[in-house]
């Protein structure tokens, strides 16, 4: 079982980052991969972008199955958006980064994903439901978004004011 990682929290500058395209997918990546699908797992959650736990690359963990069943995690390398939907999806979004609030976030229903799989190996495919939507709000941690900035400066303030403070005192513990 691989070593789970430190998930960071707003206000970290880190999640405003953008991430670095991936350059080889070796054993090194591989190992960083496991590693973030454990602390996908663990925490529990149903998405994980690498910035999350303090890696700038274009790389994300989804795995959007039924908890009951076998652990299915899918890998997203260099994800790009190559065409979305007009019709779209509202969901009530939550983030690893932003424990205990949630909001509801507008996104295309559908999009297109070209990627490299935990192999390297190049695919075109099409999501829906959950899926897409996990995906925009993964592939929005590698643009340094979170789903927070969607909402009013009003809102966002005292989002991030209450996670910080949840996060200071969760280090006291
Ligand atoms: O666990 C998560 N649940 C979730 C619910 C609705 C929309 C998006 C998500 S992703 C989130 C995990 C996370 O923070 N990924 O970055
Ligand atoms: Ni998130």
């Amino acid at each position: 079982m691989a070593q789970p990682l430190t998930i960071i929290n707003v206000p970290d500058p880190l999640l405003k980052t953008i991430s670095q395209e991936v350059l080889r997918v070796d054993d090194a990546l591989k190992k960083l991969m496991d590693q973030m699908a454990e602390t996908m797992y663990r925490a529990p959650g149903i998405g994980l972008a690498a910035i999350q736990v303090s890696v700038p690359k274009r790389l994300l963990v989804i795995d959007t199955s039924d908890k009951e069943g076998e652990q299915t995690p899918q890998f997203f390398i260099n994800p790009k958006v190559v065409w979305s939907s007009e019709e779209t999806n509202i969901y009530n979004e939550g983030c690893l980064s932003v424990p205990e609030h949630y909001a509801e976030v507008e996104r295309p229903a559908e999009i297109r994903l070209e990627y490299l799989d935990y192999n390297g190996v190049p695919h075109v495919s099409l999501f829906d439901g959950l899926d897409a939507t996990c995906l925009q709000h993964e592939i929005d941690h590698l643009d340094g978004i979170v789903f927070i900035d969607y909402l009013s400066k009003l809102k966002r303030n005292m989002i991030v004011k209450k996670v910080a403070k949840a996060t200071k005192d969760a280090v006291v513990l």
